[in-house]
């Protein structure tokens, strides 16, 4: 096997960033990564609405919802929209875990490819009068 060309590791470089393989200084090669070769997946676009009522009324609901599925490489576009007063937030564990912040009436979205399967909990990261109930929805990547 040839050695990889500097472009290559570039690459391979991004890839493993991207994917949260690399944690500070450890490189880890050699632990493939699943990848998603281009072209595969579709998009894929959620709405949750954000009020008083929590996410798309997960307070009516134990704060379980909305419960979303896509299939491993697609990729996820969430959309937030703001129709409450305080700000709202929302983050997904592996994907997007610094999240992002709403203001009332205001909407703002979240784009990620789906390189890895498993549930990842989707939950509000800004405190707000109805955080418990914005605690526990849910995407599962198949
Ligand atoms: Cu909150």
């Amino acid at each position: 096997m040839k050695a990889p060309s500097v472009h290559e590791t570039v690459i391979l470089t991004l890839i493993l960033a991207g994917s949260g393989v690399i944690g500070g200084l450890a490189l880890t090669v050699g632990t493939p990564d699943p990848s998603c070769p281009r072209g595969e997946g579709i998009a894929r676009t959620f709405t949750i609405i954000a009020d008083l009522d929590g996410y798309n009324g997960s307070k009516l609901r134990g704060g379980m919802e909305p419960s979303m599925t896509a299939s491993r490489c697609d990729t996820i576009t969430i959309r937030l929209v703001n129709r409450d007063f305080q700000a709202h937030g929302l983050a997904v564990t592996f994907y997007a875990v610094n999240g992002i912040e709403v203001i009332k009436d205001d909407t703002q979205r979240i784009t990620f490819q789906a390189v890895k399967a498993g549930v990842f909990r989707v939950y509000c990261n800004t405190q707000c009068s109805v955080h418990n109930f914005m605690q526990s929805a849910s995407l599962t990547i198949t």
